[in-house]
């Protein structure tokens, strides 16, 4: 069983969104185990003080790494080899890729930060590998924390219904995913592609693989760069930019 250990000033916050659907069925199948601390349970003192002002000055509060070592120390004598993340907008960028290998760890530990963030010294001794999952400043580290236990989460086997499986996911082949449509066939007066009613699965599985090229071409042609792209592939691509330059799109 994957276990989650959650290290929060807040952890309030995770408590529905991991009752919920997909999330709350794989806790009640014992597939994962988020455990919830709250970090202000390490701190001294009668005001359990997890901050303190920053040296040198400046705005804001810092993260104080006493508290924050006595309960990685305590967590991991229950998961000697659970890997230390720490959300931050300075880390690497989270990826389908990471959450791949990260669900393959035997526990982690998600440090949840708060006000201007972690003393340095936390960083350099405490923790394994450090995540952001985009380019903008949040309140806390939770939010990030719970968009990487959901995403890692689906690779955990079981977790994800028989019919749906993470490796069919945007990303798994490092594409966009192709359009989908369900009933009814013409809506709003815009049909489904006929190829998909067509019915035949060699048609179908070439449309869907040039949406997807056509779709990352047009909207992240950085990832076409790291993508595996058959030869077949390249060819396609060379005609739908062949086509899309005439089409003036
Ligand atoms: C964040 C992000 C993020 C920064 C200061 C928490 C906040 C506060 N974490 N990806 N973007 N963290 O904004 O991961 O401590």
């Amino acid at each position: 069983m994957m276990i989650f250990d959650v290290l929060t000033l807040f952890p309030g916050i995770f408590v529905s969104p991991l009752q919920e659907s997909i999330l709350g069925r794989a806790a009640k199948q014992q597939l994962l185990q988020v455990r919830l601390h709250n970090l202000r349970d390490w701190a001294e003192g009668k005001h359990q003080t997890t901050d303190d002002t920053p040296y040198g000055g400046g705005d804001g509060m810092v993260m104080k790494p006493e508290p924050i070592a006595r309960a990685i120390a305590d967590l991991k004598t229950r998961t000697p080899r659970a890997k230390v993340l720490l959300m931050t907008p300075q880390g690497a960028p989270f990826s389908h890729q990471a959450a791949c290998e990260l669900a393959a760890e035997e526990g982690l530990i998600f440090l949840c930060g708060r006000y201007e963030g972690f003393d340095e010294r936390v960083r350099q001794t405490l923790v394994d590998a450090e995540y952001s999952i985009g380019d903008f400043v949040l309140t806390g580290g939770e939010l990030p924390a719970l968009v990487m236990i959901d995403a890692i989460a689906r690779f955990i086997p079981g977790v994800l219904g028989c019919s749906d499986s993470a490796e069919a996911d945007s990303f798994s082949d490092g594409l966009l995913e192709y359009p989908q449509y369900t009933r009814p066939a013409v809506f709003n007066g815009m049909a489904v592609p006929e190829v998909l009613l067509s019915g035949d699965h060699g048609r179908i599985a070439r449309w869907r693989r040039e949406q997807q090229l056509l779709r990352t071409w047009r909207r992240r042609p950085d990832l076409l760069k790291r993508a595996e792209l058959s030869d077949e592939d390249i060819r396609i691509l060379e005609q739908l930019q062949r086509t899309d330059s005439e089409s003036g799109e």
